[in-house]
């Protein structure tokens, strides 16, 4: 049995890429919404909709658990999915905001995603529900996803639409930056220039996997020892640019299905 992990494209890649460090034994089933993507500027509604449709797809093939490898889609259909599908299901922005709490020295921390991530006010209310002391200023950076589905990770203009994206967070005093898109962690290099050495970068991708890792374990479900998984990649776009950007990433030949 597999852990299906599904996104609006990439970005769900790099939960999926800890999942294979943290839980080596464990198969992989990945969904990535190239043709629909990006979700961040789509309304509530219809993001729950691709969601739902999505996981109906993955269920076929009978995973033990599912992951919501995307902020967007968590903000909006998180609880219904999980009220509708009898296996675990988690989303990615809990597991984000843990990690920010783990690390603020000074309590102020910051927040980028999507405007639709944004808009729900998901990360100041996972963050303020464990430690409502902390201070969230939260910015969209509508411009980032687009640049990452194209493979886009270091280029002059990338970096010129991070500072621009970047521009009043840098401002402000945090002392952490939650990259609340799964594509996020693609442009690392870039956005740690830009926000200065004082800032550390949270992926929630390490922390969700963590989560993976717990839930299966005390359901009795890992993987027994010793099966070498071979993992499915479908998208619903293109193939062959997700192909390229999903190997580097990995760094391991795959195989996508259109
Ligand atoms: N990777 C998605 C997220 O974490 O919100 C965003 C993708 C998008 O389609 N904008």
């Amino acid at each position: 049995q597999a852990i299906a992990i599904l996104d609006s494209g990439v970005g769900g890649l790099t939960v999926a890429k800890e999942v294979m460090r943290q839980l080596p034994q464990e198969k992989i089933i990945y969904f990535g919404d190239t043709a629909r993507t990006p979700y961040g500027p789509r309304g509530a509604e219809e993001v729950a909709r691709f969601t739902h449709q999505i996981v109906d797809y993955l269920l076929q093939f009978g995973p033990k658990m599912i992951v919501i490898a995307c902020n967007t889609a968590t903000a909006v259909a998180l609880e219904e999915i999980r009220a509708r599908v009898p296996i675990p299901v988690i989303g990615v922005i809990h597991p984000g905001a843990r990690a920010a709490i783990k690390t603020t020295r000074n309590q102020m921390v910051g927040v980028i995603g999507t405007e639709g991530t944004i808009r729900s006010h998901a990360y100041e209310q996972a963050l303020r529900q464990i430690a409502p002391q902390i201070e969230v200023v939260s910015r969209a950076c509508p411009s980032l996803v687009p640049l990452v589905e194209k493979g886009e990770f270091r280029t002059e203009h990338t970096r010129h639409v991070v500072e621009e994206s970047l521009r009043e967070l840098r401002l402000i005093p945090m002392d952490c930056l939650i990259l609340g898109c799964t594509h996020y962690p693609f442009l690392t290099e870039v956005i740690g220039e830009v926000m200065g050495p004082e800032v550390t970068l949270i992926s929630s991708a390490e922390e969700t996997a963590r989560e993976i890792s717990t839930i299966l374990y005390h359901k009795g479900l890992l993987a027994s020892t010793g099966t070498m998984p071979v993992h499915q990649f479908f998208c619903s776009g293109d193939p062959r640019m997700f192909k390229s950007i999903a190997q580097t990433w990995l760094n391991e030949q795959i195989k996508v299905t259109p």
